[in-house]
């Protein structure tokens, strides 16, 4: 392990994604090492991990058994062919997700990430129409504020107009619903805020617009993650999966946070109980170890793909790593960890304490809402006049100097820890983040 320091030339020919790269390499925080909840940085300080990675690493950091199945993997068979050849691992996952995922969403297609999830499952929806004879149906509804990745499909769905605007037109005919974060009526909410089912009725409004007969899908975030922790009001989901049933409209919840436990359940879509047509997923699939992403459908999708001659090609769609075997085999052995640990079930156990953590926040400077659910949290700050982000990022420094890793995303801290988090950990990451707060200007 090399604890070298490093200079800004080092650095320099590294683009690091969503990164101010001259900031960064001005005065660098390089991670060299990882156990359970803890990283250790390049100056060999400890950092405790409030954020499971980029909400990935659910089990926790270098578990043992899934890195020994992936060096075994890796020793055995490296690489098997994606397209007409296969390997056991790849039919072992998907069958293993299909049994996890909620009533027949029993297929599943293996991609390396959640962008590639999402730009997958865009375009199984439009094709599935297809298929059955309803070519109309080709435009995509997203969601303000939505966070669906980089693909030029993500990106068009998503909400989030620094991630969209510097890359011209986009996909053509998609809308956006309204987003949810409504803190006039919903601030300091503890679980699902009471207010705003109705703004599921938008859905109808862009029905009126565009003719249901134009629409193929809708994409949200069961909890939108990646923009700041907004949680569905009580009944919006529900109302959202009426809609798109009245209007034969395919349901795609992107669950590539939400995924593999992060509310105590496999799927924000049980935690819910609504039912999706499709579900994306990433990050805790493989707990980071390896990158992977899938995308699981309805039986009823897969099955109108086969109706033409059976050594016909049913989907023109796929990635040389899809299903690659150390993904596999790094799935297998982290899906293992959850269900032996009972990963999950802490994670649903932990919830009422990490709640009670979360709204103990109340009343400390520029702490303008607090939201919860599952082991997940936004904590939003009023943004200094004239400077947004600045206030948050601050409060990120400050913790990084004192040993706590949060997340910030414009001026709202977004915590998703590690499933095995302890009381212990949950006590210091919010004890530091109450000193930082009060001493922040
Ligand atoms: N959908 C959702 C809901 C996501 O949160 C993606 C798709 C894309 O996944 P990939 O694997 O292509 O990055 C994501 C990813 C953050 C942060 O801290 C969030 C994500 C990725 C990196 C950082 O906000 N979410």
């Amino acid at each position: 392990m090399s604890t070298e320091p490093f200079t800004a030339e080092a650095l320099e020919p590294y683009w690091m994604p969503f990164t101010a790269n001259r900031d960064f390499k001005g005065s660098p925080r390089l991670i060299v090492a990882a156990k359970d909840m803890h990283y250790t940085t390049a100056d060999g300080r400890s950092l405790l991990d409030g954020t499971a990675g980029l909400w990935c690493v659910n089990a926790g950091h270098a578990r043992p058994c899934i890195v020994e199945a992936v060096a075994r993997q890796a020793a055995t068979l490296d690489y098997a062919p994606a397209f007409q050849m296969g390997h056991p691992g790849a039919f072992e996952l998907a069958a293993r997700v299909a049994q996890m995922t909620p009533a027949d969403l029993d297929h599943v297609f293996f991609v390396n990430s959640g962008s590639e999830a999402v730009d997958t499952a865009l375009k199984i929806a439009i094709a599935y129409h297809r298929a059955r004879g309803e070519a109309s149906r080709q435009r995509l509804i997203g969601r303000e504020r939505g966070y669906h990745g980089v693909g030029f499909g993500g990106i068009s769905v998503g909400g989030i107009a620094n991630n969209r605007k510097a890359f011209g037109s986009l996909l053509a005919g998609v809308d956006h619903l309204r987003h949810t974060h409504a803190p006039a009526h919903n601030a300091f909410s503890r679980g699902q805020p009471a207010w705003g089912a109705e703004l599921a009725d938008d859905l109808e409004r862009l029905v009126a617009l565009h003719d249901a007969s134009t629409i193929a899908a809708v994409i949200v975030e069961p909890v939108a993650g990646s923009a700041g922790v907004f949680l569905p009001p009580k009944g919006y989901l529900e109302r959202l999966r009426e809609i798109c049933d009245r209007h034969g409209i395919l349901l795609i919840f992107d669950e590539v946070i939400t995924g593999f436990g992060r509310l105590g359940t496999n799927f924000a879509a049980q935690y819910f109980d609504v039912v999706p047509d499709i579900i994306t997923m990433a990050k805790g699939l493989t707990n980071g170890t390896v990158p992977m992403g899938a995308v699981a459908l309805k039986r009823g999708i897969y099955e109108a793909f086969m109706s033409g001659p059976p050594h016909a090609i049913e989907l023109f769609h796929g990635y040389t790593y899809s299903g690659h075997p150390l993904a596999c085999a790094a799935g297998m052995a982290t899906l293992d960890v959850y269900r032996e640990e009972g990963l999950f079930e802490r994670a649903g156990g932990l919830a009422g304490y990490w709640e009670d953590a979360v709204h103990s926040l109340h009343g400390l400077p520029h702490v303008i809402d607090l939201r919860n659910l599952g082991l997940l949290c936004g904590i939003e700050l009023e943004p200094i006049p004239g400077r947004p982000t600045v206030r948050a990022f601050d409060v990120y420094l400050r913790c990084y100097e004192r040993g706590v890793l949060i997340r910030t995303t414009g001026d709202i801290i977004a915590l998703s820890p590690p499933l095995i988090i302890g009381t212990e950990h949950i006590d210091r990451i919010f004890g530091t983040l109450s000193e930082v707060l009060r001493e922040t200007d």
